[in-house]
C-alpha cells in the first residue's frame, strides 16, 4: 500500500516539476494521507472548467445563470462550517512565549502527532490536488511561493483565482526554490460505495496549524475561506508576519490604494481596518461627483508586502490576485466597483440563488425577489424572512473574483518592485472617543497608536455589539509570533528607509447623542484621504493636541457637502474623560501582553495619559 501510493505520487509529478524535495514531500503525503488519486494542478483554464464542471455534476456547485452571470458557480457551505475559526487557529512556535498571549499555542511535537493521526487516511477516496501558487506577481522580489496540497476541489478553483497558480511557478523554483508547504483536508474520508457531500467537512476536528519556525501549514477539517485557501491569511500574513520580522520587511492585514490628484500627482496609501469597518470599500474607494477630478485605483483589497525599496521608501505588493469579498451589503450605491468586480468569472458561496439562476444577497437591492433559494438551499421569501427573521445569504457569504476585473485596479498593480507608500492609515469602528481623522506626531507615536486600535464588535460578526476589541494594526488573529515582539519590530522599521510614511487614524463610525452616525462614509472618504495627502504633501496646516494632529474644517474639501463648521467639530472633538478612560484600557491591553511589550510604548502611554490632562 504504501508502495503503490508512492508511486502514485511520483508517476504523477509532470516532467516541468524539477523540483526533488517537491516530489519527496509530496511522496510523504501521498504516504500519510493514501488518496486514491494524484493530481499536479497546471493553473491552465481548461483545467478550471473541468473542475468546475466535474463539481456541478457531483452537486457541490451550481452553474449560475450564464447570460446572467457568465462562467459564474454558486457553492453552498455546511451551516457548521461558514467562517474562519479563530479558536481553532494555533501558532506552534517552539517554546510557547513566542506564540504570545493573543494567539492559541500547542506543543510542536503534540501537534504533529495529532496532525500525523487525524492525516492518517484522510484523503481514501479522494483525489489529492498538488497546488503550486505564488504570492505576488511571479518572479517579484518581494513574492514568495507556497504548494498546497489539498483534497478539495472547491479549494483548487479559488486558489486560482486569489493567487498565480500553476506550472508557471515551478519554472520560478528551479529545482531547489523555497516554498511554504500547506497541507490542507477536508477531512472526511470516503468510503467506497458512500455518496459524498455537497460540502464535506469535519466539525469535530477542526485544525488550522501554524509552524512558524519550520515555515509549514496544516489545516484540518475546513473548507472555507481563510481556514482552507491557504495562501492569504494563513501564509501571507501569519507565516509571512514571521518571514518579514526575521528578514526586515512588513506583512501587513492592509489595503493599498492609489490617489492621482486632478493635477497628476499619484501617491499609495496603505490602510489597516478590523473586519467590519468597510475596508472594501474604502480600497475600491469612488469619490464623491463634486471631487470627481480625483482618482482612486486599488492595488490591493486586504494584504500588503511591505519592504524597504532602492528608492529609499516602502515598497508596497499585493500578494494576492483576486479578491475574497463579503457579499452582504455590497451593492451598485455601496460599491459599484466590487459589482463590477463580481460580474462574471467569479465564485459565489453561501449567497442566496433567484429563480432565474443568478445571486442575491441582503443588500444588494433594496426590495427582495418575492423568492429565493436561500444559503441552505431552502425556499425563502420576504414572508418567511419577516416571520423568522432568516437570512437569505449568511452575513458572511462570499465572492471570489480576479481583482484584474476591479473597475479601478491600479496599472502599477502587479508591478514586482511595488509601489513607494507615503501613508499609513488606521481605522476602527467607534460611536464615541476617536475623532474622524487625525494624525500622529511621529512614527513611533503612530505604532503606539495602531498597538492600542480598538474596534466595536457587530452583532454580525461576534454574536455581541459595541464591546471594544483591541484589534492592534487589524492583526490580532493574524501574527504569527508574539504581538509584542511585532510591536517593537515595527518600531525598529523607521530605521529601514529614508522617507518614512506618516501614520494617520480614521474613525467613519462616530455617533451622535441620537445614536446616529454622523459622518457619511463611503465616497466622502474621499474629504478625509484628501487631507490625509495634503498634510504628507505639506499643504495644509493642523492643530495640534495630546493625541495629535486635527484638520480645521477649512482646510478639508467640502464642495458639494453639506457639512458644516459645527457638524464637523463634532465629529473631531476629542473628549478628556473619554480618553482618560481610554489610556487606561490601553494600559489594562499592555497588562495583557506582558513583559515583552515595548518600555518605549509602555512610557508614551504615561506621557499621553498625563497630557490629556495637561492640555
Ligand atoms: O476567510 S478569510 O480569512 O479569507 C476572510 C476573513 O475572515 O477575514
Ligand atoms: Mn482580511
Amino acid at each position: 500500500m504504501n508502495q503503490r501510493s508512492y508511486d502514485i505520487a511520483v508517476a504523477a509529478a509532470p516532467d516541468y516539476v524539477a523540483h526533488e524535495g517537491i516530489k519527496k514531500w509530496v511522496a510523504e503525503i501521498v504516504r500519510l494521507a493514501e488518496p486514491d488519486r494524484v493530481v499536479w494542478c497546471d493553473g491552465a483554464q481548461e483545467e478550471y472548467d473541468r473542475l468546475c464542471t466535474e463539481m456541478v455534476q457531483a452537486g457541490m456547485l451550481i452553474r449560475l445563470n450564464p447570460d446572467k452571470r457568465p462562467n459564474s458557480f454558486l457553492a453552498r457551505s455546511d451551516p457548521s462550517d461558514v467562517a474562519r475559526v479563530e479558536d481553532r487557529t494555533f501558532i506552534c512556535s517552539e517554546k510557547e512565549s513566542d506564540a504570545g498571549p493573543t494567539n492559541h499555542w500547542e506543543d510542536p511535537a503534540i501537534m504533529r502527532e495529532t496532525l500525523r493521526h487525524l492525516f492518517q487516511g484522510c484523503m481514501h477516496g479522494r483525489t489529492m490536488y498538488v497546488v503550486p501558487f505564488s504570492m505576488g506577481p511571479l518572479g517579484s522580489p518581494i513574492a514568495r511561493i507556497g504548494i498546497e496540497i489539498t483534497d478539495s476541489p472547491y479549494v483548487v478553483v479559488n486558489m486560482r483565482i486569489m493567487t498565480r497558480m500553476g506550472r508557471q511557478v515551478f519554472d520560478v523554483l528551479g529545482a531547489r526554490g523555497d516554498f511554504v508547504p500547506c497541507v490542507h483536508s477536508v477531512g472526511v474520508p470516503l468510503g467506497r460505495h458512500e455518496p459524498d457531500s455537497p460540502w464535506p467537512c469535519n466539525p469535530d476536528a477542526r485544525y488550522i496549524v501554524h509552524f512558524p519556525e519550520t515555515r509549514e501549514i496544516w489545516s484540518y477539517g475546513s473548507g472555507y475561506g481563510g481556514n482552507a485557501l491557504l495562501g492569504k491569511k494563513c501564509l501571507a500574513l501569519r507565516i509571512a508576519s514571521k518571514m518579514a520580522r526575521d528578514e526586515g520587511w512588513l506583512a501587513e492585514h492592509m489595503l493599498i490604494l492609489g490617489a492621482e490628484s486632478p493635477e497628476g500627482e499619484k501617491s499609495y496609501v496603505a490602510a489597516a481596518f478590523p473586519s467590519a469597518c468597510g475596508k472594501t470599500n474604502f480600497a475600491m474607494l469612488i469619490p464623491p461627483k463634486s471631487m470627481c477630478g480625483w482618482k482612486i485605483t486599488m492595488v490591493g483589497d486586504d494584504i500588503a508586502w511591505i519592504k524597504p525599496g532602492k528608492n529609499g521608501k516602502f515598497c508596497a505588493i499585493n500578494p494576492e490576485a483576486g479578491i475574497f469579498g463579503v457579499a452582504p451589503g455590497t451593492s451598485e450605491k455601496s460599491n459599484c466597483n466590487a459589482m463590477a468586480t463580481l460580474r462574471e468569472n467569479a465564485i459565489f458561496t453561501n449567497v442566496a440563488l433567484t429563480d432565474d439562476g443568478d445571486v442575491w444577497w441582503e443588500g444588494v437591492t433594496d426590495d427582495a425577489p418575492a423568492h429565493l433559494i436561500d444559503w441552505q438551499g431552502k425556499d425563502w421569501t420576504p414572508e418567511i424572512a419577516r416571520e423568522t427573521g432568516r437570512k437569505a445569504a449568511h452575513p458572511n457569504a462570499r465572492f471570489t473574483a480576479p481583482a484584474r476585473q476591479c473597475p479601478s485596479i491600479d496599472p502599477e498593480w502587479e508591478n514586482p518592485e511595488g509601489v513607494p507608500i507615503s501613508a499609513f492609515v488606521f481605522g476602527g469602528r467607534r460611536a464615541t472617543t476617536v475623532p474622524l481623522v487625525y494624525q500622529a506626531f511621529n512614527w513611533s507615536n503612530g505604532v503606539y497608536l495602531a498597538a492600542t486600535l480598538g474596534s466595536e464588535t457587530t452583532a454580525a460578526a461576534f454574536g455581541v455589539q459595541g464591546v471594544v476589541r483591541r484589534d492592534p494594526f487589524a492583526m490580532l488573529p493574524f501574527c504569527g509570533y508574539h504581538m509584542a515582539d511585532y510591536f517593537r519590530h515595527w518600531l525598529q522599521m523607521r530605521h529601514a528607509v529614508d522617507h518614512l510614511p506618516k501614520f494617520f487614524c480614521v474613525n467613519w463610525f462616530r455617533k451622535n447623542e441620537q445614536g446616529e452616525f454622523m459622518w457619511p462614509g463611503f465616497g466622502e472618504n474621499m474629504r478625509v484621504l484628501k487631507w490625509v495627502l495634503d498634510r504628507i504633501k505639506g499643504k495644509v496646516g493642523a492643530k495640534e493636541t495630546f493625541l495629535g494632529w486635527l484638520p480645521f474644517y477649512d482646510d478639508m474639501d467640502w464642495t458639494g457637502s453639506d457639512i458644516g463648521k459645527e457638524a464637523f467639530e463634532a465629529l473631531i472633538r476629542l473628549d478628556r474623560s473619554d480618553w482618560q478612560t481610554e489610556f487606561e484600557a490601553h494600559k489594562e491591553w499592555f497588562g495583557k501582553l506582558g513583559e515583552r511589550v515595548p518600555k518605549r510604548l509602555l512610557l508614551k502611554r504615561e506621557l499621553y495619559r498625563y497630557t490629556v490632562e495637561e492640555d
